[in-house]
């Protein structure tokens, strides 16, 4: 993984806040009922004849149109779609054929020529993305020291202990060999990131599982930066059932299993 890709990445995480952050607020201040009706992507409210409200599909041609290049996104049908909200709304519309079962979101950005991902790439991808993760969460801890609300005080107190090590690996570009001593060196350094990113993505349900949908915010701004993404995520679903379990996720990342791995220390990193 390109440091500076990563570091674009990293920034992901505050901004989307910021922008959720946003919206909400938005919707408080106004007084239109389809504003505070909330309807699945691609489908957008609408008032019916016996005037109720309900969810109808969107047209995509009435989507709003992209600010930039980054809005566009490249859907599963190697399409390239002004923004996702067009992608989702030519989805609704195609409800109930296969071609519109297959079309998902595949990642940000114009459609491009994916490399194909060597063996050799994908065997090195865990170790940049555990050393990703872990500097995700120190970012996250620098930004809350200066205003709080990144990481809650759980949160803060187990990035604490990484933060102030004094072994600690610090962000930079460095060779894969380094990753993996650094790996067998520090372990348990790399334990929280790995479970807290699962945590973050599991929430809709909060069942132990990753749904490709669940995975999304990770792995689409990631697709078009990293070309092992895709193959890497479908390959840590090893029993093919199209979720990614929580025990198929720490062995993706190399995390041994243990005491840990039980339900009651689950929930700890949940909050
Ligand atoms: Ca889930
Ligand atoms: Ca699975």
């Amino acid at each position: 993984m390109n440091p500076v890709q990563i570091r674009a990445t990293m920034d992901l995480y505050p901004s989307s806040r910021a922008t959720l952050a946003g919206v909400t607020h938005d919707l408080e201040a106004s007084a239109d009922p389809c504003d505070s009706f909330r309807c699945k992507r691609g489908k957008t409210c609408k008032l019916n004849e016996d005037n109720k409200l309900g969810c109808v599909c969107q047209v995509p041609s009435e989507c709003p149109a992209s600010l930039n290049e980054l809005d566009h996104v490249c859907g599963t049908d190697n399409k390239t779609y002004d923004t996702s909200c067009e992608l989702f709304a030519t989805k609704c519309n195609l409800e109930g054929s296969k071609k519109g079962h297959r079309l998902h979101l595949d990642y940000t950005g114009p459609c491009k020529l994916i490399p194909p991902c060597q063996d050799t790439e994908l065997i090195q991808f865990p170790l940049r993305m555990r050393d990703w993760l872990k500097n995700v969460l120190l970012q996250l801890y620098e930004h809350d020291t200066t205003s709080p609300g990144f990481l809650t005080s759980k949160q803060r107190f187990r990035v604490k202990k990484i933060f102030e090590s004094e072994r600690r690996l610090h962000a930079g570009d460095h060779p894969v060999e380094l990753l993996e001593q650094d790996f067998e060196k520090n372990y348990n350094m790399y334990i929280y990131p790995v479970h807290w990113q699962f945590a973050q993505l599991d929430q809709h349900p909060s069942d132990r599982q990753l749904s490709h949908s669940e995975l999304a915010p990770l792995r689409v701004p990631l697709v078009p930066m990293e070309h092992c993404t895709s193959l890497f995520f479908q390959e840590c679903d090893s029993d093919k059932d199209k979720q990614v379990s929580f025990k198929e996720w720490t062995s993706c990342f190399g995390i041994k299993e243990g005491l840990i791995n039980k339900m009651t220390n689950y929930m700890k990193f949940q909050t």
